[in-house]
């Protein structure tokens, strides 16, 4: 792939336009009358595990008004390029290598405007008009503690000192027509901002959109340095900037074409339980807890509103896999750049775990201990930091994105006794299942993680022995000579 030819292109601007591309694709279906109570979840564990289901939209709900709609699995099938701004035809790890270069590499910012409307104010409800149990919220897993309205969303805040705004996504669960609860772990942005208000006894001024054009929604749910906002971010990456309205409560700005949006103030003194949540560990592994709650003064929506649903689903790779996979492999790569890593070839942050549990860095490596600093701050970057289990540093001829290779180099190249380092006390999330119970109630949400240093020795490279798979050149002329007794 040459990438200097790739140009992104595109080809939507708000989450219909992302629809009619979508149609054009032959990726979207319509599901009329399932259920909020079992089968819009049933359907999500059929569609989401697959890599080239459909985008799906729930319509008639029953209990809810025909055309309040809910959409599930954006990001799979052909629509993946093209919701990331890229044409069609690129393996997963073109699509993240045309994100490091397109996006990652350039750190292009552009500030949004402010305009003075926009279809969210389509409708207004404010007072007692406010009820959000209109809209198709379902019960995503049977054991989830209530309806989760805020999954596929973002949360926008300011920060009450330093007056820069915040994008993040932290789910939402529906606690009555007026109100939401939110879990904001600590060390996310909004909880920075969040604590800054509730030490002055206030509550803090929130929008939160729960549905709208993905890329939004993408940003907010990956990792971006403090102080950098995430609207800045998607101008960026369109090289235009986002047009944004003002909340008429907070003046919290957001999206004037997202479809659903709700608006108050987030209350440290009026907290009710959130959870449990089937998460993206594959398990329940929280408990419900008393999280504050967001009381809503106003509800903004578009003509037939869309709620976008991004459930996380058990056991491994599923919708939030695929994306931040790409995303986050190319964050992961610039970090280490930046921290003075050379010759890092190729990063994947694997899909298990969301992305977040197993990595694999392949280096051409340089010099004595180069692997054990890629490992290491692999381990530890801002992408990464948070619920890392394993990462493997492998040699250049291994391609890290496919488990197999990456399996196999980890078998045969490391030595179990002298190649693996532990480190303690790092920072992980309340969804890690291998939390013990005297640490969550401790609140201690550390974990340890392993570096696999699954590189040939460097002192001793050159003695190591050779690799029967043939080279790339022999690879090329095998398959031109007998590539078709494969097809
Ligand atoms: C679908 C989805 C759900 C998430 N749910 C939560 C959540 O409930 N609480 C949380 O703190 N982070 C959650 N995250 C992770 C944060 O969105 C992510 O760490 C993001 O970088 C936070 O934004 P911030 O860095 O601006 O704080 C979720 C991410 C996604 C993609
Ligand atoms: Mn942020």
């Amino acid at each position: 792939m040459n990438d200097s030819q790739l140009e992104p292109e595109w080809r939507y601007g708000d989450l219909r336009e992302w629809l009619r591309e979508t149609e054009k694709l032959g990726e979207l279906k319509t599901v009329l009358g399932a259920t909020w109570q079992e089968e819009i979840g049933l359907a999500s564990d059929v569609v989401i595990p697959s890599d080239d289901g459909p985008a799906v939209i729930f319509d008639e709900v029953p209990g809810c008004p025909k055309g309040f709609r809910l959409l599930i699995n954006v990001f799979a099938g052909k629509r993946r390029a093209m919701t990331l701004g890229f044409p069609q035809g690129l393996s997963k790890q073109e699509l993240s290598q045309a994100y490091f270069d397109h996006y990652q590499k350039k750190q292009q910012h552009i500030p949004p405007v402010i305009v003075e409307d926009g279809p969210i104010f389509e409708n207004v409800l404010t007072g007692d008009a406010v009820d959000i149990n209109k809209f198709p919220t379902p019960i995503w897993h049977v054991n989830d503690g209530g309806r989760y309205i805020g999954t596929g969303c973002y949360s926008v805040t300011i920060d009450p000192d330093e007056r820069w705004i915040n994008v993040g996504c932290y789910r939402a669960m529906i606690q009555d027509q007026k109100s939401v609860s939110l879990l904001i772990v600590p060390g996310k942005h909004g909880y920075m901002h969040r604590e800054k208000y509730f030490r002055r006894g206030e509550k803090m001024p929130l929008v939160i959109v729960v549905g709208g054009d993905p890329l939004f929604f993408f940003m907010a749910g990956t990792e971006h340095p403090y102080g950098l906002c995430e609207y800045d971010i998607v101008g960026g990456m369109r090289q235009k900037p986002v047009e944004l309205v003002r909340g008429r409560i907070t003046g919290l700005p957001f999206p004037a074409r997202a479809e659903i949006v709700l608006e108050g103030f987030l209350n440290n003194n009026n907290r009710k339980n959130e959870g449990p949540f089937g998460e993206w560990t594959g398990y329940y592994a929280q408990d419900e807890s008393a999280q504050p709650v967001l009381e809503i003064g106003a509800v903004y929506h578009r003509n037939d509103p869309i709620i976008l649903g991004v459930p996380p689903l058990g056991g491994g790779s599923d919708e939030m896999a695929r994306y931040r996979a790409i995303m986050r492999s190319a964050m992961l790569k610039h970090e280490l750049q930046n921290a003075g890593v050379p010759d890092v070839t190729q990063v994947w942050c694997h899909e298990i775990g969301a992305s977040r549990m197993l990595h694999g860095i392949a280096i051409k490596q340089r010099y004595p201990g180069h692997a054990k600093q890629a490992g290491v701050l692999s381990a530890s970057c801002g992408s990464t930091v948070y619920g890392c289990k394993m990462v493997v540093v492998v040699d250049d001829d291994i391609d890290v994105s496919n488990f197999e290779q990456l399996m196999w180099a980890m078998a045969t190249r490391c030595d179990p006794a002298t190649s693996i380092d532990i480190l303690r006390r790092m920072r992980t999330s309340p969804a890690d299942p291998r939390l013990t119970p005297a640490q969550r109630k401790a609140r201690d949400l550390t974990n340890s993680r392993m570096v696999v240093d699954a590189t040939r020795p460097y002192d001793w490279r050159d003695k190591f022995p050779r690799v029967n798979t043939p080279s790339q050149e022999s690879a090329r002329k095998g398959r031109e000579k007998f590539g078709y007794l494969l097809k």
